[in-house]
């Protein structure tokens, strides 16, 4: 029995249904409403100390930490792979996966989190929203949403998350020319781990991040939105009317994301 506790916006919980997918597992969906912050209930924490999603939940063992979990299940549900058999590949996949999780993340929190996650608080009361943030228990995590909560995509979090993001960028476009994939021939966990954060460019219209100079990048996101994993995995979350609406959200707020392009 596989239950994941996830949001549909999530990166990282996006992650995690890409691989369940590509494996074809059956698992059990708990949704956590992070706009009214269900991820810092009790209940909630003794499943995940740190009040994030994902978390998955097999045969009532607890696993969190999304590249761990992706891990997990590879190491559990080998078939099909998503890791080579070449071992200097695997330490490659697994540079692009703490790439992600140590610089790409936090980069997409910040450029995410006031388009999405600002407006709910927003609409409570200011004590209300200071209360609710100051439960936030990573110290970094929660100085980070407060900037972003005051200033929004104002906030001096913005110009670093936008250069990473692009770095990022700059540096996939230079690995796709040794293969097909981030790393080799083969469709793995490294993909799997970059394509969410994609998403997120697409659903706010901000694909010129990458697709006025990196033609092997959106080669390799077509090819991922073209999987069936990401279709059941990512896409269906997002219905032609809700992204219609993010679209719209996000070129409206897509001057503040260029302006620190160079
Ligand atoms: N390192 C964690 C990060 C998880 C994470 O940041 N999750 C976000 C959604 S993508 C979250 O739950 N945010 C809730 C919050 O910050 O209040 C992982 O890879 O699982």
């Amino acid at each position: 029995m596989l239950e994941l506790y996830t949001h549909p916006m999530s990166p990282c919980a996006q992650k995690v249904r890409i691989v369940l997918a590509e494996k074809s597992l059956e698992w059990q969906a708990h949704h956590v409403n992070l706009q009214e912050k269900e991820n810092l209930r009790e209940d909630y924490l003794k499943l995940n100390p740190l009040g994030v999603v994902p978390t998955l939940v097999h045969d009532r063992r607890v696993v969190i930490e999304s590249s761990i979990i992706c891990e997990y299940l590879e190491d559990t549900f080998p078939e099909p792979s998503l890791k080579s058999t070449d071992t200097w590949e695997v330490a490659r996949m697994r540079f692009w996966m703490k790439h992600v999780d140590i610089k790409l993340h936090p980069s997409c929190g910040t450029i995410q989190w006031p388009m999405v996650m600002r407006p709910a608080l927003m609409a409570m009361s200011e004590a209300e929203r200071e209360a609710l943030l100051a439960q936030v228990p990573e110290k970094p995590r929660r100085e980070r949403q407060q900037r972003l909560l005051k200033f929004g995509l104002d906030a001096p979090d913005v110009a670093d998350a936008v250069s990473t993001y692009r770095k990022t960028i700059l540096d996939m476009e230079t690995a796709l020319q040794q293969g097909d994939w981030v790393v080799g021939n083969r469709f793995s966990l490294a993909d799997v781990c970059l394509a969410p954060y994609f998403q997120t460019l697409l659903q706010f219209n901000w694909t010129q991040l990458y697709r006025a100079d990196c033609p092997r990048v959106a080669d390799w996101f077509a090819r991922c939105q073209a999987r069936p994993s990401y279709q059941s995995g990512v896409a269906a979350d997002f219905p032609l009317d809700v992204t219609a609406d993010l679209q719209q959200q996000g070129s409206a707020m897509w001057h503040k994301i260029a302006r620190y392009l160079d």
